[in-house]
């Protein structure tokens, strides 16, 4: 172990009465036995600031480590309005009602300044809201969409220990957040409509070569038609891209909320696909990236932040500033200049 537990422990337990926190083991215990209220006080705990319930939720999850990654985890990205809730909601309660534990967890961008509109959602996920079965958690708030996406990692292996099988992490399709739900799941989904153009969709091409597989939501009554063909389009554009390092070709389906048409084809290929990294031994290697991967986001985080809060630094910064706008200095030499000087003090 890197971390020494029983230091944490300890400190923890001075401040845990205080903030009405619960000891690691109470943690620990009540997440293995999947208890809901438990499971949301450590997310809470995993999103505070202080370092006292960081040096805690840290513990918790190195704890928890040996009973995370069973599951199938799933991003799923569409621009505002194309039909996640009402398509989480109806894929959702097909898995529950096979007995399967669903989490939802989202990433947020809009979350940054203000509380996400998962919130909202949960009104939209009318049935899996109150499904003891399902899991649903507002997408955590950070500063910075890093700060976020870690705390949504730190959450789906909580969710992992208390035993849900399947983790959807939703978010919005218009920008960076959905690199970094790319960079935590085995399966990226994106959601599309039929004949609303790509431009009008805003979704980037980048975005299309990153999914695993497309579902065309809204197929019903006579958009049925429409869907036919931007699924024949998709199809088309998809086989454009290289093949994934996998070896994965993406599938295009229909699907329908309303109808629960397409749905569960919908889901098949989620199983094909991971059943498929499996077998290839994709599967762990893709998970062990993401773990590096996540390791590095930290320590890039921590510098950055160390380096911008440092007192000789924020002066410094100010007047070298000054100096590049007059072009008296280029910007390579004045970050070099900065940085020998941090890393002097
Ligand atoms: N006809 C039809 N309407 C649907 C379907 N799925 C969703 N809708 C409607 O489309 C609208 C948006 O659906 P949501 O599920 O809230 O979409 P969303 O992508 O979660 O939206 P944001 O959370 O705002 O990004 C709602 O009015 C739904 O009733 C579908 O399969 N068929
Ligand atoms: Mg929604």
């Amino acid at each position: 172990m890197y971390l020494n537990h029983s230091v944490v422990t300890f400190n923890c337990t001075m401040s845990y009465k205080r903030k009405n926190r619960l000891p690691l083991d109470s943690y620990f215990q009540g997440i293995l036995n999947g208890d809901k209220v438990i499971l949301s006080q450590a997310i809470t705990l995993s999103e505070s600031t202080l370092s006292e319930d960081q040096e805690l939720a840290t513990a918790l999850i190195d704890k928890l480590l040996p009973h995370t990654g069973n599951s199938i985890r799933v991003g799923i990205t569409g621009v505002p309005g194309v039909g996640k809730s009402s398509f989480i909601e109806a894929l959702g309660k097909q898995l529950t009602s096979q007995g399967k534990k669903l989490a939802i967890l989202a990433i947020d961008p809009s979350s940054q300044k203000s509380k996400g509109s998962i919130l909202g959602d949960k009104t939209r996920m009318e049935q899996l809201s109150t499904d003891s079965l399902a899991y649903i958690r507002p997408s955590a708030t950070h500063d910075t969409l890093g700060g976020v996406a870690n705390k949504t990692r730190e959450a789906m292996l909580l969710c992992e220990a208390a035993g849900y099988e399947v983790i959807f992490i939703e978010t919005v399709g218009v920008g960076q957040s959905e690199v970094a739900v790319k960079g935590m799941v085995d399966f990226f989904l994106l959601l599309m409509l039929a004949g609303a153009g790509d431009e009008l969709q805003g979704i980037k091409k980048g975005i299309m070569e990153m999914a695993d597989g497309i579902a065309i939501t809204k197929a019903d009554g006579d958009n049925i038609k429409y869907s036919k063909i931007a699924k024949a389009e998709y199809t088309n554009a998809l086989h454009l891209f290289p093949p994934s390092y996998s070896g994965w070709y993406p599938e295009v389906h229909l699907c329908s909320s309303v109808t629960k048409d397409g749905i569960e084809n919908v889901w098949n290929m989620i199983l094909k696909q991971n059943k498929f990294l499996k077998e290839n031994d994709f599967f762990n290697a893709n998970r062990e990236e993401q773990n590096l991967q996540w390791m590095n986001e930290i320590i890039i985080d921590q510098l950055k932040n160390r380096f911008y809060s440092n007192d000789d630094i924020k002066s410094k910064l100010q007047l070298i500033e000054k100096d590049i706008r007059e072009r008296k200095i280029s910007p390579k030499n004045a970050a070099m200049v900065l940085l020998q000087s941090y890393l002097k003090n």
